[in-house]
């Protein structure tokens, strides 16, 4: 028996008929959207961030080792200690005394700043965005009347109600001077589950009220909307003060249709083999549910990825829509460099495949945006009359002509993959190959199995 219930607000039920599972995915996101527009190119490039880069000589000599190594990289992250005491829309002055001089130095060097903002507003009547939400109502509230208080990195705080279309559009105008201003690209919404620290659930409590859209209902209703709504007065601010450049975003919390407004990432993973394998499965789950614009952070958060791990990760990730290493910084160093010239070398040489397959992945996106076609194909959805395909889960369609399997282990000269029905050529030495069997495909470390359909014009970029 499969039941389904909700824990607040109604259960509708869609049925979208294909036969093809790709209209299937397509017809879903006529229902809950398409991005609105394409990202920014640069956005598609490789992204580094850490927890985090600071003080300001820090961001500037990872951006000049990148140059020095010759290491393309268009996005540098600031997590959240760039904040005085962790409060949204702040610097602290002494790491970073002067932000825009520092976005401009890096911006003339070619990386755009992407900074955090998470949704957890610090209680303190010297803090003028806090006192301005509370004067305006703008805070959720419990059932009985009180602010919804939780702790989160600032300490106690109270949090906007993104559900409310007034909130979103005083949020949105809260980014004028990081993006108009000082300069930041790219904005990064963490925490907005909404995570709430020490409580059970870590949550909000089901009884907070929200008001969605004028409709007003307890949180076990708007519960899963809060991030996408968070996320969604993110893009609208993004796309205020940073036109006519494109937006990006990307948050941690999402929604069915949240691909409308940003891209996302699949959180809090572990430096092991067996997250870089859950990450490939998440990431074409989330690219079959609509949501394309996906990655995760490369090497694992928590723990210490060895060389061979983060090279293997890289490669996987390369073929993700959003390419970014990120740890949680606690374990030592895990930027490309970190683990010997001949990580170094390999991991270039994957960054360099990036930048010059941008055209063909810019090209799968549009389509993307356009058609709703996932970016990501599982086996299953490139050709779903072959029974093979249908539990496969490590080999995917990048785009439409181009087949990829990671290297998920630690050790391994190759691995065995199988190759879906049609003429492939490998990748590395033109090999043609006919599909619809497992064969063994060699790939050492600075390799891994990558073939293009027999026929496919595959546009390549400089790097
Ligand atoms: O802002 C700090 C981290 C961030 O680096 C990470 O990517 C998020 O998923 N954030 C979570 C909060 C701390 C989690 C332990």
């Amino acid at each position: 028996i499969t039941s389904y219930w909700a824990e607040g607000g109604e259960m509708n039920y869609y049925f979208i008929y294909g036969p093809d599972m790709t209209d299937v995915v397509a017809s879903y996101t006529d229902l809950t959207g398409k991005p609105h527009q394409l990202p920014p190119l640069w956005a598609l490039g490789y992204h580094q961030c850490k927890w985090s880069y600071y003080p300001e000589s820090n961001v500037k000599s990872i951006a000049k080792q990148f140059r020095d190594l010759k290491i393309p990289c268009d996005a540098i992250y600031l997590d959240i200690d760039y904040m005085d005491g962790f409060r949204c829309f702040t610097w602290n002055k002494e790491y970073f005394p002067d932000p825009k001089r520092m976005v401009k130095e890096l911006a003339d060097d070619g990386f755009k700043t992407i900074a955090i903002i998470d949704p957890g507003i610090k209680i303190d009547m010297d803090y003028n965005i806090f006192r301005e939400a509370l004067e305006k109502d703008y805070f959720c509230k419990r059932a009985d009347g009180p602010y919804m208080k939780g702790k989160v990195w600032p300490g106690e705080c109270f949090f906007p109600d993104f559900t409310d279309p007034e909130v979103r559009e005083w949020w949105s105008g809260l980014y004028k001077e990081l993006i108009e201003e000082i300069g930041v690209k790219g904005v990064w919404n963490d925490m907005n589950e909404p995570a709430v620290m020490d409580v059970p659930g870590k949550t909000f409590p089901d009884d907070v009220r929200h008001n969605y859209e004028g409709i007003r209902c307890s949180h076990r209703k708007a519960h899963n909307i809060y991030g996408m709504q968070m996320a969604r007065a993110t893009y609208q601010g993004l796309k205020k003060f940073s036109y006519p450049k494109r937006p990006f975003v990307i948050t941690r919390a999402a929604y069915s249709g949240t691909q409308r407004y940003t891209s996302t990432w699949t959180g809090d993973n572990v430096a092991t083999w067996d997250h870089l394998n859950i990450a490939n499965i998440q990431a074409q789950r989330l690219s079959m549910s609509g949501f394309s614009f996906v990655g995760s952070d490369i090497g694992g958060f928590a723990e210490q990825p060895n060389g061979e791990l983060y090279a293997r990760w890289i490669q996987l990730g390369m073929f993700h829509p959003f390419f970014r290493t990120h740890s949680s910084g606690d374990h030592g160093d895990q930027e490309p460099w970190a683990f010997g010239a001949n990580i170094t070398d390999i991991v270039r040489k994957f960054i360099e495949i990036r930048y010059q397959l941008l055209p063909y992945l810019y090209t799968a996106f549009w389509r993307y945006a356009e058609e709703g076609i996932p970016i990501l194909k599982s086996l299953v959805l490139f050709d779903q009359e072959d029974r093979h395909t249908h539990y496969r889960n490590d080999e995917f369609i990048f785009g439409e002509k181009i087949l990829a399997c990671p290297i998920a282990e630690p050790n391994a000269k190759g691995r065995r993959m199988f190759i879906p029905n049609g003429e492939w050529y490998n990748f590395w030495d033109n090999e043609l190959i006919t599909g619809g069997e497992e064969i063994w495909v060699d790939a050492d470390l600075d390799s891994m199995p990558i073939f293009v359909k027999a026929g496919a014009i595959i546009p390549k970029y400089p790097v």
